[in-house]
C-alpha cells in the first residue's frame, strides 16, 4: 500500500471509521462521480445490542443510534477531504447535505453502496443492503470522491448469500423478493423500496412514536450480522 493511501485509511479509522476501503470509480459515468476517479468508502458499525434490540420491532435506542452515526459519518468524511485538500487533491464529502436522502424517488444519483462494492467491503444482499464477512449488514455507510492517486482494492462483483432466504422470508414489507444480487442487476428487480418505506414508517410509529422511517429488520436477521455478535456475558450465563 502506498503510503497516501495508509495514511488516509489510520487516519479515517483513528477517527471513528470501522471500515475504511478505496474503489475504482473509473467504469461509472463521470457525472455522477464528479469527474473523479476514486472513491473512499467509510463505514460505522452499529453496538450489538442495538441491532438485538430491534427483533421485534425497531427502538428508540436504534433511532437515536441511526441519528449519531449519520453525523459521526458526515464529519468523517468532511474531516478525510479536508485532509486531501490539504495534500494539494481534490476531494468531495458526500455528506447527507451534499448527495440528499433520495426521499422523492428513493434514488441518489451514486448511492454509497456502489462505492462500496468498488472498494471491496462487501456486496449486495438479498435485503439490499450491503452485506459484509466482517460485521454483516449492521453498518452505515459514507463516501468521499478524490483525485488522489490512492491505491484501489479489488471489487466485489458477486453476492455471497447463496442460498439462504431469511431475510426474505423475515421482512414484514415482503419487499425482499429472494433474487441474488449481480453486477447489473438493478435495485427494483429485486426490492420494493415503496413497500419497504410504507412499512418501516409503520413500523417506526408502532416501534417508538415515529419520526424516521426505519424498520431494520433484515439487518438483524442476516446470517452474516448475527455471525459478528460477540457473546454477552448475560446470555452465556442464562
Ligand atoms: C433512498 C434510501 C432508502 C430507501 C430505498 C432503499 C434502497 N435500497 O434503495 C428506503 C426508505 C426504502 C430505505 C430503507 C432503508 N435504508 Co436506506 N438509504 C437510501 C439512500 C438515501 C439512497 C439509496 C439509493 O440511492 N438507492 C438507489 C439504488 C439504485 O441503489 P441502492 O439500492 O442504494 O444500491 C444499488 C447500487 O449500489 C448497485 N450497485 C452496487 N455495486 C455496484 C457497482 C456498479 C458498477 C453499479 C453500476 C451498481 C452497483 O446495487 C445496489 C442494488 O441495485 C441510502 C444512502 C445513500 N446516499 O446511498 C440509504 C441506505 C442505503 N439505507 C440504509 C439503511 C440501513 C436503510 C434501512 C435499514 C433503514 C433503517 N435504518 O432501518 C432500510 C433498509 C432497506 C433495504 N433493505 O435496503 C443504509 C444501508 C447500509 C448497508 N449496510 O447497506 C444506507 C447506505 C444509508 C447509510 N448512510 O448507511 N433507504
Ligand atoms: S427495513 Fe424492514 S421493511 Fe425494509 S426491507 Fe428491511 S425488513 Fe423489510
Ligand atoms: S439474510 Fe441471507 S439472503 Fe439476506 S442478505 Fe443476509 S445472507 Fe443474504
Amino acid at each position: 500500500m502506498n503510503s497516501i493511501t495508509g495514511y488516509i485509511q489510520d487516519e479515517l479509522l483513528r477517527r471513528g471509521a470501522d471500515m475504511v476501503g478505496m474503489g475504482d470509480l473509473t467504469g461509472l459515468p463521470p457525472e455522477i462521480r464528479h469527474h473523479l476517479p476514486i472513491g473512499i468508502c467509510a463505514a460505522v458499525k452499529y453496538p450489538d445490542e442495538v441491532i438485538q434490540g430491534i427483533a421485534d420491532l425497531p427502538t428508540r435506542e436504534y433511532n437515536d443510534w441511526y441519528n449519531r452515526l449519520n453525523e459521526r459519518l458526515d464529519m468523517l468524511v468532511t474531516q478525510g477531504a479536508e485532509l486531501l485538500w490539504t495534500m494539494g487533491y481534490t476531494a468531495l464529502a458526500m455528506t447527507r447535505a451534499q448527495v440528499g436522502n433520495g426521499e422523492a424517488e428513493n434514488n441518489t444519483a451514486l448511492p454509497h453502496k456502489t462505492v462500496a462494492t468498488r472498494a471491496g467491503i462487501g456486496w449486495i444482499g438479498k435485503s439490499a443492503l450491503l452485506v459484509t464477512e466482517k460485521w454483516g449488514s449492521m453498518i452505515r455507510l459514507s463516501s468521499i470522491l478524490t483525485d488522489a492517486p490512492l491505491e484501489t482494492a479489488s471489487p466485489v462483483n458477486r453476492s455471497r448469500c447463496g442460498g439462504c432466504m431469511i431475510c426474505t422470508k423475515a421482512c414484514p414489507a415482503g419487499a425482499v423478493s429472494g433474487k441474488e444480487w449481480e453486477l447489473g442487476l438493478y435495485r427494483d428487480e429485486f426490492f420494493d423500496p415503496v413497500k419497504c418505506r410504507q412499512t418501516a414508517r409503520e413500523r417506526a410509529k408502532l416501534g417508538f412514536g415515529g419520526g424516521n422511517t426505519i424498520c431494520g429488520k433484515c439487518i438483524e436477521v442476516c446470517p452474516y450480522t448475527r455471525n459478528a455478535w460477540k457473546p454477552h456475558p448475560k446470555r452465556t450465563e442464562a
